[in-house]
């Protein structure tokens, strides 16, 4: 039975999605974001307690090992519609939301039926033996510009014979892009290190226009997430800055082709202790330290105007 005990399947999620939208008809709308290459629909919630509010974009398990991402996605959908907390009511009801909770699916059926460690897409390729290009090296924005990306088809960073080759990141761009005037914030879901990272990914030369704002916000978001009684450390910087370069990722897509102007990577749990595998019992408190992040970031961004 679904929950967030334990890391749930796919079908499961989606069971549970189904059940989420008939039992909250009026607040939440399904939508399709498209077809994996595999055939799968890739699906999506949107919440929105009234029109016109900020909206908040969350994409999740784009990579497909990494579990706790899809686990928060659906904790935090489940506190949206459920919590009693006036502070999650009011970070619910005055943003409009838009949460795939898995983007990756083919990917992610993969982990769960045949290998734990998988990460990228399952399209072969027309060029190599090896399946499958990191997702998030695929989008169309400083695409293969730098070593961060690999054009080796067996590179666990293989960018694609082209930007979009992958049709969930097609699916996803094109999805984002119809939506875009309506999206203010991105919020690429991975793990694991326990940063939040700001463009650029793609080059470390350069900062973007409004890096203080950014770093203002994810302090907040850092700062939040270390007053809980967990104390969780969480850094933060630009990805390329912070982590390494790597261009085509989705929060920079957002931000360099699509004017996002608050667009992060998180990397949750933990920092290599257990990595991809992490126990489900850190499944709950991550998605507390998501959601209080989560209400600082915003709150921050209000104060920006
Ligand atoms: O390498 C990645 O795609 C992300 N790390 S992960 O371990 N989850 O694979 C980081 C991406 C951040 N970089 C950019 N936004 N460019
Ligand atoms: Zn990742």
């Amino acid at each position: 039975e679904f929950g967030w005990k334990r890391y749930n399947s796919l079908a499961e999620i989606e069971a549970w999605l189904d059940d989420i939208l008939a039992r909250y008809p009026v607040i939440t709308e399904g939508f399709v974001v498209g077809q994996s290459y595999e055939g799968r629909t890739i699906r999506g919630i949107k919440i929105s307690y009234k029109s016109g509010n900020p909206g908040v974009f969350i994409e999740s398990n784009i990579h497909a090992r990494e579990w706790i991402t899809s686990a928060t996605a659906t904790w935090l959908i489940n506190q949206f519609l459920t919590s009693d907390d006036p502070l999650v009511r009011t970070l619910a009801e005055s943003h409009d939301w838009y949460i795939v909770p898995v983007l990756n699916v083919d990917g992610f059926v993969y982990t769960h039926e045949k290998d734990r460690m998988w990460r990228k897409t399952r399209q072969p390729s027309a060029i190599s033996s090896c399946v499958g290009v990191d997702p998030n090296r695929n989008y169309d924005s400083h695409w293969m510009e730098n070593d961060g990306a690999s054009s080796n088809p067996c590179a666990e960073n293989y960018g694609g014979p082209q930007p979009f080759s992958e049709p969930e990141i097609k699916a996803m761009s094109e999805f984002v892009a119809s939506i875009k005037d309506k999206v203010n914030v991105m919020l690429a879901f991975h793990s694991y290190s326990q940063l939040l990272l700001s463009p650029y990914g793609h080059t470390e030369e350069e900062l973007p226009p409004n890096f203080d704002d950014l770093m203002e916000v994810a302090k907040a978001y850092a700062d939040a997430v270390e007053a809980l009684p967990y104390g969780t450390v969480y850094r933060y910087g630009t990805a390329a800055g912070v982590l390494y370069t790597a261009s085509g990722a989705t929060n920079d897509w957002a931000y360099n082709e699509q004017d996002i102007q608050i667009s992060y990577t998180i990397e949750f749990r933990d920092t290599g202790r257990y990595g991809f595998i992490l126990p489900p019992v850190h499944i709950v408190p991550n998605a507390e330290e998501a959601l209080f992040g989560i209400v600082a970031l915003l709150d921050k961004c209000k104060d920006l105007g």
